[in-house]
């Protein structure tokens, strides 16, 4: 059996020159990359991929972080457990309490502008990759 997830390396990862060493660990770690793109997200891709936290408060926020620059996309694939296990090299939410060796530990302290995204679940995968990489499907 075999599972996809979608990540995204979010605007400030691009801004900073640090996609290739995020996708590396991914690499190294042997998950396989099966699509990429470095894409400008628009409103409209912002409210489908974030549907779920469109009437949170910090949404506005986090809607014009993620529209404010290019982002890196690509779905890898792997093992069953290749969702969680992607989610747990990202580390917490939040970068400042994200564990050392994780990559937003590694690479950030901020809770908004925390690098990576990353399908939390296999419906969200599916719903995520559709959207993203609609040939894949
Ligand atoms: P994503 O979805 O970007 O992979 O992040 P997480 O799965 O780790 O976290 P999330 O869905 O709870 O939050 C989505 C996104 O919103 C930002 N955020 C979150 C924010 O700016 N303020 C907040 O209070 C929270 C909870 C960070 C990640």
């Amino acid at each position: 059996m075999s599972e996809r997830t979608l990540v995204l390396c979010k605007p400030d990862a691009v801004r900073r020159g640090v996609i290739g060493e995020i996708l590396g660990r991914f690499e190294r770690r042997g998950f396989v990359l099966l699509a990429g793109e470095l894409r400008t997200v628009d409103g409209d891709l912002a409210d489908r991929h974030y549907a779920e936290h469109l009437e949170r408060d910090f949404y506005p926020g986090l809607k014009a972080f993620i529209t404010g620059g290019p982002v890196f996309a690509f779905v890898l694939e792997g093992p069953d457990g290749t969702i969680a296990a992607v989610r747990e090299m990202m580390g917490k939410t939040n970068s400042i309490v994200a564990a050392p060796g994780t990559i937003r530990g590694d690479f950030g302290i901020d809770g908004r502008e925390n690098l990576i995204h990353g399908s939390d679940g296999p419906e969200s995968a599916a719903r995520e990759i559709a959207l993203w990489f609609p040939s894949l499907v």
